[in-house]
């Protein structure tokens, strides 16, 4: 059976002891709430992820995640950080392919593809984010593009591989905008990224794959996002900055 799991996502968000001071709050508030086969994990800057995951690690179904990695395995890359040195933190997921880092450092399909090879290499899950911008809703080719992430960036993939993968469907147009995909839209192509993997793969994989949707969910909408039969959780921007909004989209699975 597939996970549900909600993720914060930090951005470059919190000094070193902001980020602990949260991070703490939450480890507290959420350790009675993750039930079944929830996991909540908190995708942090650099900086923080080696003594969040240490107060994560007596926690069950708690975990940490990077944000980005680079796809070399080290060398002189200044300001980079590999898999492995992420891997090497007690950090579990990584995620890859976020919208920003696609349009503000230039992060192509392929560029993607290797990273997340580097991650898996070193036991690192990447959470793989996928979406359209608003010209391509607009002008109905979102199918074609997620389907064409998908293949580029992660559908290269062997069964066992993929088997690690954590997508994440986030429309651009819904990302630091406060607008967020109807829970009808956001089904829509969770459906769609389901028979894409079917059709790759098999129905059990497909079946057995974590879908996330991300973009401006809050407290406010994540319940009815949540009931979507394909959606199995949030990749969470500004509201896991918040202890309490972020524990409330956590329950939307109690
Ligand atoms: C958002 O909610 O804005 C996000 O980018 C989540 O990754």
């Amino acid at each position: 059976m597939r996970k549900n799991i909600v993720a914060g996502n930090w951005k470059m968000n919190l000094d070193y002891e902001k980020g602990l001071s949260l991070f703490s709050e939450i480890v507290n508030m959420v350790k009675d709430e993750v039930v079944g086969n929830q996991e909540v994990i908190v995708c942090s800057p650099a900086i923080h992820l080696s003594s969040l995951a240490k107060l994560a690690a007596p926690v069950k179904n708690v975990t940490v995640g990077g944000q980005n990695i680079h796809q070399a395995e080290s060398g002189a890359y200044t300001g980079e950080v590999s898999a492995s040195q992420v891997k090497s933190t007690g950090a579990a997921y990584v995620i890859l392919g976020h919208s920003e880092r696609r349009a503000y450092f230039g992060e192509t399909d392929e560029l993607l593809a290797e990273k997340v090879d580097a991650a898996l290499k070193h036991d690192l899950k990447p959470i793989f984010c996928i979406g359209e911008t608003i010209e391509e809703r607009e002008n109905e080719r979102f199918f074609e593009i997620i389907q064409s992430q998908l293949d580029k960036g992660v559908f290269h993939l062997s069964n066992a591989d993929f088997g690690q993968v954590v997508l994440a469907y986030e429309p651009v147009w819904a990302i630091g905008t406060g607008l967020t995909a109807t829970p009808a839209q956001a089904q829509e192509v969770h459906a769609y990224i389901r028979e894409a993997i079917a059709n790759k793969y098999n129905q059990e994989i497909a079946d057995n794959t974590t879908i996330l949707y991300g973009g401006s969910a809050n407290p406010g909408n994540a319940k009815e996002l949540f009931s979507q039969p394909d959606i199995d959780g949030g990749l969470i921007g500004g509201a896991s900055l918040k202890s309490r909004d972020f524990l409330d989209i956590v329950k939307v699975f109690n």
